[in-house]
């Protein structure tokens, strides 16, 4: 009989990656959806019409739309990946971002529980490096005390330490896999790294002048979201359930990340000046392309993410350096370079978007 996997948040990234990865081991997929008045559904759409692969509405704000489809699905894993998962936006929507983020997580487990289904169903919950936040050592591993530092950490925290309590409470088989930064072609347009790759496609193609960033020195472990899905079905086929480092063990600064992407759409930067009046020029024709602004710095932001992917690779096998940074950034931008190409004729809502991003107005 094939198992049976439910995963909340399937039209994300992760979603997205997972549900292939999951069909691909012969699973029966059903995601969660939310009602929007545009189409969303694009990271899943080549995958509607598999007869393996089955959608449901539910929130995560709403606990009787999650036992419904608990109660349906039966299934024989979880992963709670559903959260308003920005950093920033959880500065301007902190009760929404507690929400889901927090009580979203501990709605699943009850689910889980009311269901009759606490010795069969196996949960993984998506638990983040920005637990590390104001960071207390580096790098990071399992046994790294936790400081978060913004509403999103906050809440990401209690859904951390709610599954740890119902795993000793209950015995339940949930876990927290606590990913470090991973990106793709697929990556959300206001993350750092896709923002970055986009407006480099744009620039070099003659189609946006200027990239604004906050934090040029942040520090991030950055993967690939492709391997990393690999690792929360890996999480869930342990013996004994347990909470798991996944990173790369490789830190880069938004700056190098820039430079690279960059390079790869064929512009080589130059940075000059520091903090506020540091600038990205274009090294052949001396032009600004990258400027920082003030509109994307944070209250508190969490400036040295890395991680220590030791326990992965011992234990579950795991291979960290599967999809190295350069060839993340290599994927990235060719993705986007080809994307952008087509753009002016295709679609005039993301000729908007990047004038938007530009200017600061989405962030
Ligand atoms: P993402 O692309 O932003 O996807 C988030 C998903 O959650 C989307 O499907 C979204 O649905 C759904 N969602 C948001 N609010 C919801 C609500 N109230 N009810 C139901 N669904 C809701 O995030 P991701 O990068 O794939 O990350 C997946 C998970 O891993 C998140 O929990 C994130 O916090 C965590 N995480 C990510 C990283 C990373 O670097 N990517 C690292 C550590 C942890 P819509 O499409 O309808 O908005
Ligand atoms: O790309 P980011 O927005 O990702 P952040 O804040 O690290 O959060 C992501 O990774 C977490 C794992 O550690 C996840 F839990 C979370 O859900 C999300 O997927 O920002 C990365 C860094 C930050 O220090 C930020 O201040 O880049 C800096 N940065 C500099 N300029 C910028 C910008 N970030 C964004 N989004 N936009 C900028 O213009």
């Amino acid at each position: 009989m094939k198992k049976v996997a439910l995963i909340t948040g399937v039209t994300g990234q992760d979603g997205s990656y997972l549900s292939e990865f999951l069909l691909s081991k012969g699973y029966e997929v059903h995601g969660t959806i939310r009602r929007s008045s545009v189409d969303y559904r694009e990271r899943i759409a080549h995958l509607e019409g598999d007869p393996d692969f089955h959608l449901h509405y539910a929130d995560m704000g709403d606990s009787m739309s999650i036992l419904q489809v608990v109660s349906k699905v039966q299934p024989d894993e979880i992963y709670n990946l559903a959260a308003q998962s920005h950093v920033q936006v959880s500065f301007d929507s902190p009760e929404f971002t507690a929400d889901v983020d927090a009580v979203g997580v501990l709605r699943v487990l009850e689910a889980v529980r009311l269901c009759g289904l606490k010795d069969k169903c196996r949960i993984y919950q998506a638990s983040t490096s920005e637990l590390y936040g104001k960071v207390e050592e580096v790098p990071q591993n399992e046994d790294t005390p936790f400081h978060p530092y913004s509403p999103y950490a906050v809440a990401k925290q209690y859904g951390f330490w709610i599954v740890k309590e119902y795993r000793d409470a209950y015995n339940m088989f949930c876990c927290s896999g606590i990913l470090f930064n991973h990106e793709s072609e697929r990556r959300g347009e206001t993350f750092v790294t896709r923002k970055i790759t986009l407006a480099a496609a744009r620039i070099a193609q003659g189609k946006q002048d200027k990239l604004y960033l906050g934090n040029l020195s942040s520090l991030r472990d950055w993967g690939y979201a492709k391997d990393y899905v690999e690792c929360m079905w890996l999480i869930l086929q342990h013996d004994t359930p347990e909470d798991f480092v996944i990173a790369t063990g490789v830190q880069h600064s938004v700056r190098e990340f820039c430079e690279l992407a960059f390079k790869h759409a064929g512009m080589e930067i130059e940075f000059k000046g520091e903090g506020m009046d540091e600038k990205g020029y274009d090294k052949k024709t001396g032009r600004v392309v990258i400027e920082v602004s003030p509109d994307f710095y944070r209250p508190t932001d969490v400036v040295n993410l890395w991680g220590d992917p030791s326990k992965a690779k011992r234990e579950l096998g795991w291979d960290p350096q599967k999809t190295s940074f350069e060839e993340l950034v290599r994927i990235m931008v060719k993705h986007d370079m080809e994307k952008v190409a087509v753009e002016h004729v295709s679609s005039v809502v993301r000729m908007n978007l990047a004038e938007y991003l530009e200017k600061g107005i989405v962030k």
